[in-house]
């Protein structure tokens, strides 16, 4: 009997199922029980391998199909009426013919497999800005992992009520099991191109076909929190970011709450844990991966994290990179595609400096130092509930979210854009945020370390016309005004002629904060400069680290030859956007373009650097 009277829910449950034709249904109500019995069926089947309970109690390792390790782009759908909506950074496809299309992928997909019907809110229950959604999947990995990242179960299903609206959030792996087949430990389609992540985002609506992995899965965290929720923030006076949340509290017990945008993969996860280096400082998290931001009744920016959990990339964490988190996954973990250690227990590369002998690598070989390949998938992640993490702030499930007071983005730069940079203004923040460039990385399938625009690390999950969200931006300072808060841009990946970091990173980023920190005071720290207010001589607190001779230049200097060539790539990327490109973004290039032919860029003077709103 499914648990709930709700007339559409049971009607499209019903609709689905004669489509796909799976041999059960599953009503999730998110109990632990529920949870073990998933688990226990997994482990049974061999789609999960559970790990040592002395060393990490109540954790399990999955191990994917080799073709399905990350999120694809290429397969990646928006859906709108017009393709105009979509814009030049999305696919497009007809909304009618994608419907017919995927009800013949999802003919009988399900055969063999249980239906589980997943009730979920993104953002805490009650919430002002909760939404519900409900996901169909085939996979027990999905409905296990949904209970970690998402509100889950019961509780969601009762607030929506017998009426209440959600998004249908339709999943397959696309591997019937038809009578006498045997099953595989990771079920998926393996043919990228039968795969589909699709939205319409009219509807609200989202079917994910063939790939059973992170983003692609589990359809709460990309497709609705940033894909269909920026849509509906655009239209409904919101924003939907791919921002971590932190509290950072100073010596003097003074409280910020910052976001920041990185792309995938270049450091969110540690940021929002950061063990500051310098004492005195705190931070707690909220969130390491999406933000939803709000005005609130007293015309401040809140900011509410939508998920429940962390899916975080594991190689490179460590106790001495984020021992936050790796408190967080000591237990009741799921991992994907780590190294299997001799005695039960997980490695990757990174979480020692030496690998234990009698490792089994991602895909279940033995490996050993010499092996050609890492025995941890470049973006293999673990799965965990918040509630695990011991630097959660005891706001992050707080129904209205927290005040900000200043937003950065950063990406993944070895040349030109300096360690930290303050915008002009909001509008001066809104350019710098549309130019971010980075390197791209494991998270997606395609080619590492290829520079590209990567607009306020939303290219992949703009649900609309990337020229649109940039005029959506500009619109929420104006509604903001003089409670906008101040933007600023930084670059931890910045490197020297050899290839090596010039910035420790990681906990020394602490510096960074206070100096922003400062800023946000009011103290004078900043110089302004031809690309933004950098900070002025000794106002950066490096007291105790030992930077290479060249960092200082390099990490707060300006690279004017290598500038005047980002402003070219940055005019290429904007006319991609077409004339629904706000024209002041134009324009504010062009001005970057006239300061820096000033004659000195470096200085307070250089061709009328704007100064005012937000300035330092
Ligand atoms: P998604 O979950 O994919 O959205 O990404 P994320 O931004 O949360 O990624 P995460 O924090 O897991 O990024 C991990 C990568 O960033 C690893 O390669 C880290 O080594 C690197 N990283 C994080 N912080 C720093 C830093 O301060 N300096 C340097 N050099 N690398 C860093
Ligand atoms: C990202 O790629 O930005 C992620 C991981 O956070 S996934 O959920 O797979 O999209
Ligand atoms: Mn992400």
């Amino acid at each position: 009997m499914p648990p709930t009277t709700h007339a559409r829910l049971l009607r499209w449950v019903d609709d689905m199922a004669t489509l796909c034709q799976p041999s059960a249904i599953h009503w999730c109500d998110g109990s632990e029980e529920e949870y073990r019995a998933l688990t226990a069926g997994m482990v049974s089947q061999g789609m999960l391998i559970a790990l040592d309970e002395r060393k990490r109690p109540g954790s399990f390792l999955a191990r994917t199909h080799p073709s399905d390790v990350a999120r694809l782009e290429e397969r990646t759908f928006i859906c709108s009426a017009n393709a105009e909506d979509a814009g030049p950074t999305n696919n497009w496809a007809d909304p009618v013919q994608m419907k017919a299309t995927l009800r013949g992928v999802f003919a009988g997909a399900m055969q063999g497999r249980t239906l589980y019907v997943i009730p979920f809110s993104m953002a805490p229950i009650g919430s002002v800005v909760a939404k519900i959604g409900i996901e169909i999947t085939d996979s027990p990995y999905v409905a296990a992992s949904m209970r970690l990242m998402t509100h889950m179960g019961r509780p969601a299903l009762e607030a929506l009520g017998t009426d209440g609206d959600f998004i249908p959030c339709m999943h397959s792996l696309g591997a019937p099991l038809p009578p006498g087949s045997r099953d595989s430990s990771w079920p998926c389609v393996s043919d990228p191109g039968k795969k589909y992540i699709v939205h319409f985002p009219d509807d609200p609506s989202i079917w994910s076909f063939g790939s059973g992995y992170g983003g692609n899965a589990l359809l709460g965290k990309k497709c609705l929190a940033l894909r269909i929720a920026s849509r509906l923030a655009r239209d409904e006076g919101w924003m939907a970011e791919h921002m971590l949340i932190l509290h950072l509290t100073s010596p003097a017990k003074r409280d910020y709450y910052l976001t920041a945008a990185f792309p995938s993969a270049c450091g969110k996860t540690n940021l929002a844990m950061l063990e500051p280096s310098l004492p005195g400082w705190t931070v707690r998290c909220l969130g390491d991966d999406i933000a939803w931001l709000h005005i609130g009744d007293d015309g401040r920016l809140y900011a509410v994290n939508p998920e429940a959990g962390f899916f975080g990339v594991a190689p490179g964490t460590s106790p001495r990179s984020n021992p936050a988190a790796i408190s967080t996954i000591a237990r009741d973990t799921i991992f994907t595609n780590v190294a299997l250690t001799a005695d039960g227990d997980v490695w990757w590369e990174g979480l020692t400096e030496q690998p234990p002998a009698g490792l089994i690598d991602w895909q279940g070989r033995p490996w050993s130092p010499g092996s050609p390949t890492p025995a941890a998938h470049p973006n293999a992640r673990f799965t965990v509930s918040a509630a695990r993490c011991p630097v959660i702030d005891r706001q992050w499930d707080d129904h209205a979210g927290v005040p900000i007071s200043a937003i950065l983005f950063g990406g993944r730069r070895p040349g030109v854009i300096p360690l930290v940079n303050q915008a002009f203004s909001w509008e001066h923040g809104v350019f710098l945020g549309a130019t971010t460039g980075s390197e791209t990385t494991s998270a997606t399938i395609g080619k590492t370390g290829v520079l590209r625009r990567d607009p306020f690390a939303m290219l992949p999950f703009c649900g609309y016309h990337m020229g649109d969200y940039l005029g959506h931006w500009l619109e929420m300072g104006e509604r903001l005004g003089r409670h906008a808060p101040r933007i600023f841009f930084v670059n931890w990946f910045r490197k020297n002629a050899d290839g090596r970091y010039l910035w420790p990173g990681f906990g020394e980023n602490v510096r960074v904060l206070k100096w922003i920190t400062e800023c946000i005071d009011g103290r004078s720290v900043a110089t302004s400069t031809a690309i933004g207010l950098l900070p002025s001589p000794g106002a950066l607190d490096v007291s105790g680290l030992s930077l290479p001779e060249e960092a200082g230049r390099d990490l707060t200097g300006i690279d004017v030859a290598g500038w005047k060539r980002e402003v070219t790539l940055i005019a290429d990327f904007f006319r991609t956007l077409g004339n629904r490109l706000p024209p002041r973004l134009a324009s504010m290039d062009e001005e970057l373009r006239q300061r820096l032919d000033a004659p000195n860029p470096r200085s307070a003077q250089a061709g009328g650097a704007p100064g005012g709103a937000g300035g330092g």
